[in-house]
């Protein structure tokens, strides 16, 4: 192999596989560099069809048993897919390298490769450069060797190629954490209007004082848990974002940012949590949330349709259809705890609708489209039941020992519009139940409440915590999954007497 000459010799060799995965790699890595983790990022579109063309019941699974670990598995195998086809340009180029004889013929021919297939990949043509420039200059450098001395690089070349390619990506890593295009507000800058504080203030307040590891009764970003259908969130910016009214209605409805801001503006508190959650999961959480009612927009368009049904679009491709009746209590909103909404929980504009399912809560919203006819949406296609109105649920996030040897157990309790009334503890396995502490009622429909209960331990305890809701009902005992319709059943451990530590 060290005697093959620039013109000769099988292809492709090791060394030219070596090269070109080396170059296609720096090709990802230059992508990433210029457009960030976005979905100009060229592995972003690739992921996108990896996830469509997924199963729907292998998805589900693994949502239920890997959980937000997941998206690690496919965005893996869309950066050795990324990787490939980038490494193939790469291979095309060094074969013309080859023929020609000229290193830089075919650093040429694989930049326009190269650039051609970013840009069918992303649709970017100026940041398909970032992939196609350090493709070609691999290309072109991989090739150098071979025409100077006749021969395959040595070990030596392959050793240098691969610490360049790996100092490229470390500082495309650096750069693209910081460089992403039309960066969107992260929510950390802007002033906290009074309202909006004054309401922090009141959360703060009303938060009963809990030893463990329990939330307060708002959650911050960091704390906010997320699920999203798409590995790369939408980038939207608030000047070209627009919402449309369409579908079965008297006249289409488009509003702008700015139009949007104008409307008679509120704050609310909203609770979301996620059918797909388990039963003392963390996929529950509150903001104060600034936006505007959704019916007067509906009324402007003047709805018809058969089904009096409505299907909400988003620009991550996500769809949810649920009726128009729960749809106009529903809320839109630009600010998430006096900030502007981080992209992560929607930017600029999401949907938030009261006592619902989280997957009612369309981030990213650009389109209410009416209905004639029921059609299902994004999770519905893959089974879920998750439209309709939330489960009581109470959860037991915390047992603590206290100074005075006291046993804390603690949580916060949810069941959606019908509120909260009571939460009881049992720490006899459900023999005898006791009123817990609870925090008082924040303003607003859907909310959720902290409850707190303390106890002398004696020995072990089976602990099991239950909720009544705001009509009376008793949270059911009977356990079941997530799947399809939300976990149900008591919450329930066995606390105390600890081995020491
Ligand atoms: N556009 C869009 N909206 C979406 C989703 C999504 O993937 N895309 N996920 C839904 C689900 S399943 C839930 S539980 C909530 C979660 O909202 P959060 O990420 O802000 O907590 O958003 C809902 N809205
Ligand atoms: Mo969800």
């Amino acid at each position: 192999m060290l005697t093959e000459r620039l013109r000769g010799g099988e292809f492709p060799s090791r060394t030219d596989f070596l090269f070109a995965v080396l170059a296609g790699g720096t090709g990802v890595a230059g992508s990433y560099a210029v457009a960030g983790y976005t979905r100009r990022f060229v592995v972003a579109p690739i992921d996108a069809a990896v996830v469509r063309l997924t199963p729907g019941e292998i998805v589900a699974f693994v949502i239920q048993n890997v959980g937000e670990q997941g998206h690690l598995l496919h965005v893996g195998l869309s950066l050795v897919v990324a990787t490939g086809l980038l490494a193939a340009t790469a291979l095309g180029g060094r074969y013309a390298a080859r023929r020609v004889g000229r290193p830089v013929v075919g650093g040429g021919l694989a930049c326009v490769l190269a650039w051609g297939l970013t840009v069918s990949i992303t649709a970017e043509p100026v940041l398909a450069v970032g992939a196609a420039g350090p493709v070609a200059a691999f290309t072109t450098a991989g090739a150098v060797p071979l025409a100077a001395s006749g021969r395959d690089p040595s070990r030596r070349r392959v050793l240098v190629a691969s610490a360049s390619a790996l100092t490229f990506l470390g500082i495309s890593i650096g750069l693209g954490r910081s460089t992403a295009p039309g960066k969107p507000a992260t929510g950390e800058t802007g002033e906290i209007d009074e309202e909006v504080s004054t309401l922090l203030q009141e959360a703060e307040a009303k938060s009963l004082d809990i030893r463990g590891d329990v939330p307060g009764l708002v959650s911050t970003f960091d704390e906010f848990y997320n699920v999203d259908i798409a590995t790369f969130d939408p980038t939207l910016s608030p000047e070209d974002w627009s919402l449309t009214i369409t579908g079965e209605v008297d006249d289409d409805v488009t509003v702008s940012f700015d139009e949007l801001t104008d409307m008679p503006t509120e704050r609310r508190f909203v609770t979301l949590r996620c059918v797909g959650e388990t039963l003392n999961g963390r996929k529950l959480d509150n903001a104060v949330w600034t936006g505007t009612p959704i019916k007067p927009l509906l009324e402007e368009a003047d709805p018809g349709g058969e089904c009096g049904c409505a299907m909400v679009h988003a620009a991550d491709d996500y769809f949810v259809q649920f009726p128009i009746e729960a749809l106009e209590d529903g809320f839109l909103a630009w600010e998430m705890n006096g900030r502007p909404l981080p992209r992560s929980h929607g930017h600029p504009v999401r949907v938030l609708i009261p006592g619902h399912w989280g997957e009612t809560n369309v981030k990213w919203l650009t389109e209410i489209e009416l209905l004639d006819e029921e059609i299902d949406g994004y999770w519905e296609q893959r089974g879920w039941h998750g439209t309709g109105p939330v489960n009581t649920v109470a959860k037991l996030w915390s047992d603590a020992t206290l100074d005075d040897g006291n046993v804390e157990v603690a949580g916060h309790a949810y069941a959606g519009t019908r509120g909260i009334e009571s939460v009881e503890v049992s720490i006899d396995a459900g023999e005898t139940w006791r009123d817990a502490e609870l925090s008082d009622p924040l303003p607003g429909d859907d909310v959720w409440r902290q409850w707190r209960y303390e106890f002398e331990a004696d020995g072990t305890h089976d602990v099991v915590v239950r909720a009544i809701d705001g009509e009376g009902t008793l949270q059911p005992e009977a356990p079941s999954e997530a799947f399809p319709s939300g976990a149900t059943g008591w919450v329930s451990k066995t606390v105390g007497e600890r081995p020491p530590n």
